[in-house]
C-alpha cells in the first residue's frame, strides 16, 4: 500500500516537472489523505531527495540523490511493465543470483533486480564482473517470454540493441555491438549482458538478463588487468552521467524492442542489430571452447547464430565464442 502511494506520488511529481504541487492536489491524484503524502514525501528526503515546500504553492523536487534509489529511476518511468517492480539492493553477490530464485518464487514479468554493489558479478562461463559501489548499473531483468528454449540467445541480441539505444538517448555517444554481447566505445568494452534461463526442454519459464554497464568509473577504479580492455561511459564523455536516467532509457528501448519481437519475431531486431554491430563484414578469429575459427564474419543468422566464412570459402555456424577482431 505504501509503496503503491509512493509509486503515484512519483508519477505525479514526473508529470508536473518544475512546477509546484500543492498538497491538496498531491492528495487528491494520488488518492490518500494529506497527511500520508507529507509521511511519504519524509520518506523521500530520507533518501536524498531534496524537496523544496512552499507556502500557498506546494511541493517540489530540487535535487535528486547521490544514490540511484529505485524511486528516482521510477521518476519519470515510461514503461507499462517493465521495471514497475523493482527489487533494490545496496549490495548483493550477484543480481543474477537474486533474479532466479525471485524467478523461482513467480515474481511479475518485467521485474528487475538492482544493486548498487555486487561482490560476486558473474560473466559468461563463470567468469567474473567487476562492479564497484555507486559506478555502474548493475541489474537483472526477468521475463517470461513465451518461445523455445533456443531463441533466447536472440533475447542476448535484442538487450544489446537496446543498451545501444538507451548509452545514445542518454549520453549521445555512439557504441558499437561486439558479437554476441559485448558494447565497446572506441574498442573498450562498457557493457556486459550475460543471459541466464529457467527451462524445460520446450519451454521456457524465464529469461534473466544480467546486464552490467560501466558509467561513472574514472581510469584508476578498474583493477590494472581491466583498465586496457574496459572504459566507462564517463570516461568516454568526460562528464558525469546520471545511472537512473540510463536505467529508464533502457527500460523504455529493451520494452519497446520486446514487444515488437514478441508480435513480428526477430527479423525487425536483426536489421537492427547488424547495424550497431562492429564485426560484419571484418576479418575475425573465433573462439569456442573447442575450436578457434578465423575467417570473415558475414552476418547473423535469423537465430542470431554468427556466419563466418573461412579462407576456403567454408561457412562456419557459430552458437558462442569470444571474438577478436
Ligand atoms: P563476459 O564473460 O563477456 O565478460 C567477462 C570479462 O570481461 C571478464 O573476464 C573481464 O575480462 C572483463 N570484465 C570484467 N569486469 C568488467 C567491467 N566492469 N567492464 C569491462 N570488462 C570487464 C559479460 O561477460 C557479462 C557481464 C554481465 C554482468 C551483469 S551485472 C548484473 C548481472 N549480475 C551478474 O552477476 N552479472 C550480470
Amino acid at each position: 500500500m505504501q509503496s503503491e502511494i509512493r509509486k503515484k506520488l512519483l508519477d505525479a511529481f514526473s508529470k508536473s516537472g518544475d512546477a509546484y504541487l500543492s498538497g491538496q492536489a498531491v492528495a487528491d491524484l494520488v488518492g490518500c489523505s494529506r497527511t500520508a503524502v507529507w509521511k511519504q514525501m519524509e520518506e523521500l528526503r530520507k533518501e536524498g531527495f531534496e524537496l523544496e515546500a512552499v507556502r500557498r504553492k506546494g511541493y517540489r523536487i530540487m535535487k535528486l540523490p547521490e544514490k540511484m534509489t529505485a524511486d528516482e529511476i521510477r521518476l519519470g518511468l515510461e514503461t507499462e511493465m517493465l521495471g514497475k517492480n523493482i527489487d533494490y539492493h545496496e549490495c548483493v553477490d550477484s543480481t543474477q543470483k537474486i533474479a532466479n530464485q525471485l524467478s523461482y518464487n513467480g515474481v511479475a514479468d518485467g521485474t528487475v533486480v538492482i544493486a548498487e554493489e555486487q561482490l560476486a558479478g558473474r560473466g559468461r562461463m563463470d567468469r567474473k564482473w567487476h562492479s564497484p559501489k555507486y559506478t555502474g548499473i548493475w541489474m537483472s531483468i526477468i521475463l517470461r517470454p513465451n518461445i523455445p528454449p533456443t531463441k533466447a540467445p536472440q533475447l542476448t541480441l535484442l538487450t544489446a540493441v537496446a543498451v545501444v539505444q538507451a548509452i545514445q538517448e542518454t549520453t549521445g555517444l555512439f557504441p558499437q555491438i561486439k558479437w554476441p554481447n559485448d558494447i565497446l566505445i572506441n574498442g573498450k568494452k562498457v557493457t556486459g549482458i550475460l543471459t541466464e534461463l529457467q527451462a524445460e526442454a520446450d519451454r521456457i519459464h524465464s529469461v534473466i538478463i544480467g546486464i552490467g554497464i560501466n558509467v561513472n568509473q574514472r581510469e584508476d577504479d578498474f583493477p590494472i588487468e581491466l583498465q586496457s580492455i574496459a572504459t566507462s561511459l564517463s570516461i568516454q564523455k568526460g562528464a558525469k552521467i546520471s545511472r537512473a536516467d540510463l536505467t529508464r532509457n533502457i527500460f523504455k528501448h529493451l520494452e519497446k524492442l520486446y514487444f515488437i519481437y514478441l508480435q513480428k519475431g526477430f527479423a525487425p531486431i536483426k536489421l537492427l542489430w547488424e547495424s550497431y554491430a562492429t564485426s560484419i563484414g571484418k576479418s575475425i578469429k573465433a573462439r569456442t571452447l573447442t575450436k578457434v575459427i578465423e575467417g570473415k564474419a558475414l552476418g547473423i543468422t535469423d537465430d542470431g547464430v554468427l556466419k563466418i566464412e573461412d579462407q576456403n570459402g567454408e561457412i562456419h555456424l557459430v552458437y558462442s565464442a569470444d571474438i577478436e577482431i
